[in-house]
């Protein structure tokens, strides 16, 4: 390399230097925008579209003030292709999933049942959850529904936003024990939790100091495996191990012989399994087989080919499509849209290229496409790059009566990459 060149290279390489410090200050100066959102776009597509689809969520009231009380309903269908990779729902936990605990939980009802332990819930079939919310800290939050799978993780469904307005410092969380007296869970004992957890830690950095120094551990193993314990039992050492084996169970006992004195009256931490049954399997005349599926990577649409049949005895018509909590809808959707939903998970771009009634005993060959920037937006397409490229999403159909018919569809998608 030549000198020319040399001084050539050191130039850009100081550029290069200057644009990462200058790049750098900027964002550091300019980029002060607060974070919007937790990161429920970056969990797996096939986390989102094929374990639980969710639909019919509702958050409710959209403000409330510190103390009072708001709530999320909705139902969810456990999809039959649910993925290898995630374990099986065989014990799950309905939660909420919020940017800290910025309300607490009073209660959680699934199909109209207490749900406070985690449980077995049944691939295929649907549930209907309600959880009563009681706000904790003031702020703009987007607040999910979640299901939490053992071995799976936690499976984050839609979210809204939810305000809370009001003071912190005036929260209370008031809880009327069976002996009679009232507690507030947020101060209660507070003090005593600190105390003991100050206490042991204590005792433990103190336990370690002892030996760290008389002499510390590698040293110590070292004598240990050359010359036995002989030479390290030091009759200080014995003393200050029986101050601590009588002042550790002196404190286990004296705990335990005063929490019983002050509350005699306890009830254990609940544990074990909370089973509830599944909601009954409504009668379905929609009969659909998916052929073909493919995503079409320039024009963000998702086109799958199936064949309907009508069992029923009532013409129906499709109206939407719901995957990850994003409800893709045509005009007959729109009529019993929920106005209330998110508008960024509502998507108009559902179309069919025949979208005139099937009639009952009709069989069709029919192609779906649901077209959106949120699938991008969402990153629901980096199913793509997935060694199992599966979607799954509930296709809604309504009957002349104005009765919904559901159903679970799955099947592997195909990218294009060129404008068809
Ligand atoms: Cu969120």
């Amino acid at each position: 390399m030549n000198i020319k060149k040399l001084y050539k290279h050191s130039v850009m390489g100081l550029y290069g230097a200057a644009y990462a410090v200058a790049a750098l200050t900027m964002t550091v100066a300019l980029d002060v925008s607060t974070v919007a959102a937790h990161g429920e776009r970056s969990q797996e597509p096939f986390l989102r579209m094929r374990t639980v689809q969710w639909y019919d969520v509702k958050w409710s009231p959209e403000t409330v003030k510190v103390n009072e009380h708001a709530r999320i309903e909705g139902k969810f269908h456990l999809a039959a292709d649910w993925p290898r990779a995630a374990s099986k729902p065989e014990r799950a936990f309905l939660n909420v999933g919020s940017p800290s605990p910025v309300f607490v939980r009073l209660s959680t009802k699934l199909n109209g049942h207490p749900w406070f332990i985690s449980g077995p819930l049944q691939i295929g079939r649907d549930y209907e959850f309600e959880v009563n919310l009681r706000a904790r800290i003031p702020g703009r939050h987007h607040v999910h529904s979640m299901l939490n799978v053992e071995g799976a993780g936690p499976i984050a469904g839609p979210g809204a936003w939810m305000n809370i307005t009001g003071s912190w410092d005036d929260f209370t969380n008031p809880l009327k024990l069976l002996t009679g007296e009232t507690i507030d869970s947020e101060t209660f004992n507070h003090t005593n939790g600190l105390f003991w957890h100050v206490l042991w830690i204590s005792l433990g950095v103190f336990w370690i100091g002892v030996f760290t120094i008389r002499p510390m551990f590698l040293p110590r193993s070292r004598v240990l495996l050359a010359y036995g314990d002989d030479l390290l039992r030091d009759p200080v050492d014995t003393k200050i191990a029986w101050v601590m084996v009588v002042v550790t169970l002196g404190l286990v006992w004296g705990g335990y012989r005063y929490t019983e004195n002050k509350h005699p009256y306890t009830v254990p931490i609940q544990a074990g399994e909370s089973k509830v049954a599944p909601l009954p399997v409504a009668p379905n005349p929609v009969a659909i087989t998916i052929t073909d599926a493919n995503y079409d990577v320039p024009g963000r649409a998702l086109r799958v080919s199936m064949e309907v049949t009508n069992n029923g005895d009532s013409a129906i018509e499709f109206g939407e499509f719901t995957t990850a909590g994003i409800r893709f809808i045509n005009s007959v959707g729109r009529k019993t849209l929920d106005p209330n939903y998110p508008r960024e998970l509502t998507a108009i771009g559902l179309s069919f290229d025949d979208e005139t009634p099937i009639q009952p005993g009709e069989t069709r060959e029919m192609k779906m496409e649901a077209k959106d920037a949120l699938w991008e937006i969402q990153r629901l397409m980096a199913l793509l790059g997935d060694p199992e490229s599966r979607f799954g999403g509930l296709l809604m159909a309504w009957d002349e009566e104005g009765n919904r018919h559901i159903t679970s569809i799955a099947g592997p998608v195909i990218p294009v990459f060129t404008k068809l």
